[in-house]
């Protein structure tokens, strides 16, 4: 099984400075060598790049780095869905979560060029649902999934090859909702499991029943891992905590659980601030959370298909 892992050094999508190093802190925390370890053939393609940009007008005047964020979805969409052609499972090192906006255009591009429907599972605080009009930060990380899924508003940025259908998606670990995200989520009729659904029930059923929709119609499945899904204290590294996250096993179990499936085909692991972590904690647990992702098993146990 093939690997590639490419690097998105942004973070003129998140509210502070630090996203820059998350690439390097995840190499750093032993990324390549633990994915070896697991019988992956492995190929780092280097940190992605963007020029310099003028900057773009916009009606909405609070919107910071329209023009880099358009830069890096125009460098990464391409270089995303080469990556999904030209391996098994690749993985985006962000870079604050804008990098979605380049990395699952892509390789749903590439999905549907397979003929294959793209399914997404978003593992967030946050739903990412804003659009360039209703953001009220101007933190265009918030944008994403609004963008991919095609919604208007998000005309400034690059036209779509392939958008993402809402039903399609899967958003877990949710708990900071602004108003315009949550009239979007309802109009929509997006699948949220927000933390009240993952006290009540764990988060196994709602994961499971996901995957049973991605596998009956024959899906490909896109993760997409922002740090503050997890609980803060285990994952501090990060400039939006929200308490009431994920739990280390939780966290674990969800990463098994995608693994045994066997229907993942791309992961983003975004949001990791370096600078904000405690001897690099957080940038280790991203790493493990992936290599349970990848196969690592506690013991050894045949894979149990639950479907
Ligand atoms: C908030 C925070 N909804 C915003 N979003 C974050 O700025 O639009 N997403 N942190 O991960
Ligand atoms: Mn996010
Ligand atoms: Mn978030
Ligand atoms: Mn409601």
């Amino acid at each position: 099984k093939s690997c590639f892992i490419l690097g998105a050094p942004i973070e003129t999508g998140a509210s502070q400075p630090g996203c820059l190093m998350g690439p390097a802190a995840l190499r750093t925390a032993g990324l390549i060598a633990s994915l070896r370890g697991l019988g992956w053939d492995v190929r780092d393609l280097g940190d992605v790049t963007i020029p310099e940009v003028a900057p773009v007008a916009h009606p909405n005047p609070v919107l910071r780095n329209l023009a880099q964020t358009i830069a890096w979805i125009e460098a990464l969409e391409p270089r995303a869905y080469e990556a999904a052609k030209g391996c098994d499972l690749p993985i985006f090192m962000g870079g604050d979560h804008s990098i979605s906006a380049g990395t699952v255009p892509g390789v749903a591009r590439a999905a549907a060029e397979a003929g294959r429907p793209l399914f997404v599972l978003w593992l967030d605080a946050h739903p990412d649902l804003h659009t360039l009009d209703t953001t009220e930060s101007g933190n265009l990380h918030g944008t994403p999934v609004a963008y991919f899924t095609g919604q208007p508003g998000c005309e400034a940025y690059p036209p779509l090859a392939a958008p993402v259908p809402p039903e399609n998606l899967c958003l877990m670990g949710i708990r900071s909702v602004d108003g315009a995200e949550h009239t979007r989520i309802h109009d929509l009729g997006v699948e949220v499991h927000d933390m009240r659904v993952i006290d009540e029930f764990g988060v196994l059923k709602p994961l499971r029943e996901f995957l049973e929709r991605v596998e009956a119609a024959n899906g490909l499945l896109h993760v997409s891992l922002d740090v503050d899904f997890l609980e803060p204290g285990i994952a501090p590294a990060v400039g939006t905590t929200v308490p009431g996250g994920a739990t280390f096993r939780e966290a674990h179990l969800i990463m098994e659980t995608l693994c045994d499936s066997g229907l993942v085909s791309s992961l983003d692991l975004v949001e990791l601030n370096p600078f904000l972590d405690e001897r690099g904690r957080t940038a280790t647990l991203m790493c493990d959370l992936a290599a349970s992702l990848m196969g690592r098993r506690v013991l050894d146990r045949p894979t149990r298909r639950f479907f």
